[in-house]
């Protein structure tokens, strides 16, 4: 195969992978080499290639021409492959320890070529297995810092910002997360997917004109704010890690927008799986939700004042005055994901897999009952303890309030 502007895309197979492998000598040309595909997202081919022998291996994701859990009758750019790549390389410069690293790129084929993080487990299912992954939320609240301070106007300045923004356009990918996370979750849309005993509380929700209006200034707000460079579906489907490692892959919706929705797919995320557990564990889940709040604003807090381009960075209550900000934007988008998760068209892997019928009717309802809390009243949470509160409050069906 050839890497020139001339060829045209095709969608790679297992031996193909292996042959593009070692032409990019990632392995000698005498290899035994195996290749799986093991992709298992709504999007992408994804390659694992690995030689046995010695225990190496990379990862090789493609773009398809299309959506491949729905197929060819849903078109979608190959663009997001770059998107994908260089959204990785420019997080790399903030937070090199928690992202892959990018071998190779081919725009023509959509292909990234990457780090092997096969030695990790995506999040959503090691917690759906019972982990825990203690230092999980401590990495995660770090790599948010950087990457969004470091992404921001105020360490870049408003110009190389703009500059940076233009790269990162991503309107095919945006106006999926418009629709699907945003718009089809709070009406009566065909591609809902709603189970039978929870359709009177989505008839419910469809109706709750308090919800509609703040699901709509969300929605806007993620249309209009160009905070920093968001990774743009943080969710525990995007996360690989064990007890002392981890990455963060798929920055393919990366846009410029606002602060709390990659901070707020992290938490809904965590949520929906300590909703899950009942166990002792589930303080465990819950304590990575008020931990990556407390990590990311003092690790923004020393970012803010070590390096800031903003002349009135230093005026009190500046800083303070943002981060209830994005504390906001925070809830409000977690809501917006918990519910999408449960309304919506993409539901969480985790929560689909329990078998006990009432068990997961009773943590989708109690997911939709905190979102709209989330959502609707995202301005009166004043700190994380207040969201673990409310979780604790919707799962024993009392009414959420502080
Ligand atoms: C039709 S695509 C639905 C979802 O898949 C991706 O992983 C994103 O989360 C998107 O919202
Ligand atoms: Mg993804």
């Amino acid at each position: 195969m050839s890497t020139s502007a001339k060829v045209a895309y095709e969608p790679l197979n297992e031996q193909t992978a292996i042959t593009l492998a070692v032409k990019l000598n990632l392995f000698d040309r005498d290899a035994e080499l195996h290749c799986r595909e093991i992709g298992d997202g709504n999007l992408n081919l994804v390659f694992h290639v690995t030689e046995p022998a010695t225990g190496h291996g990379t990862i090789i994701k493609q773009a398809l021409p299309y959506v491949r859990v729905i197929g060819e009758s849903w078109p979608l750019t190959l663009e997001r492959a770059r998107m994908e790549s260089e959204a990785l390389q420019i997080f790399a410069r903030y937070a090199p320890e928690y992202v892959p690293v990018v071998h190779h790129t081919d725009e023509q084929y959509a292909i990234t070529v990457m780090e092997d993080l096969s030695r990790l487990k995506i999040v959503r299912t090691g917690f759906a297995e019972g982990a825990v992954y203690p230092l999980l939320s401590t990495h995660i609240g770090e790599y948010l810092a950087r990457t969004l301070y470091g992404t921001s106007d105020f360490a870049l300045g408003a110009e190389a910002r703009r500059e940076l923004a233009l790269q990162f356009h991503n309107p095919e990918l945006c106006k999926i997360t418009e629709n699907f996370v945003f718009t089809y979750p709070l009406i009566d849309d065909e591609s809902n997917a709603v189970e039978t005993g929870l359709s009177e509380l989505a008839q419910e929700l469809w109706s709750d004109q308090k919800l509609l209006l703040e699901g709509a200034k969300l929605k806007q707000h993620f249309m209009t704010s160009a905070e920093a460079l968001l990774h743009g579906d943080l969710h525990t489907g995007s996360i690989f890690a064990s007890d002392e490692e981890t990455k963060v892959i798929d920055p393919e919706f990366a846009f410029y927008g606002p602060i709390g929705y990659d901070i707020g797919l992290f938490i809904a995320n965590t949520l929906l799986s300590a909703l899950a557990r009942q166990d002792d564990t589930r303080d465990e889940l819950l304590r990575h939700v008020t931990n990556v709040w407390d990590v990311f604003t003092t690790r923004y807090t020393q970012l803010w004042q070590q390096d800031n381009q903003e002349y009135f960075a230093g005026v009190p209550g500046y800083l303070e005055y943002q981060l209830q900000h994005i504390l906001k934007d925070t809830v409000g988008y977690a809501g917006s994901e918990m519910m999408r998760r449960v309304v919506g068209l993409a539901h969480a892997k985790d929560i689909e897999a329990i078998t006990d019928d009432a068990k997961r009717l009773h943590i989708k309802s109690s997911a939709a009952r905190l979102a709209r809390d989330l959502i609707v009243n995202r301005t009166q949470y004043r700190d994380a303890q207040q969201i673990v509160r409310a979780l604790e409050q919707a799962d024993q069906g009392v009414e959420i309030g502080n």
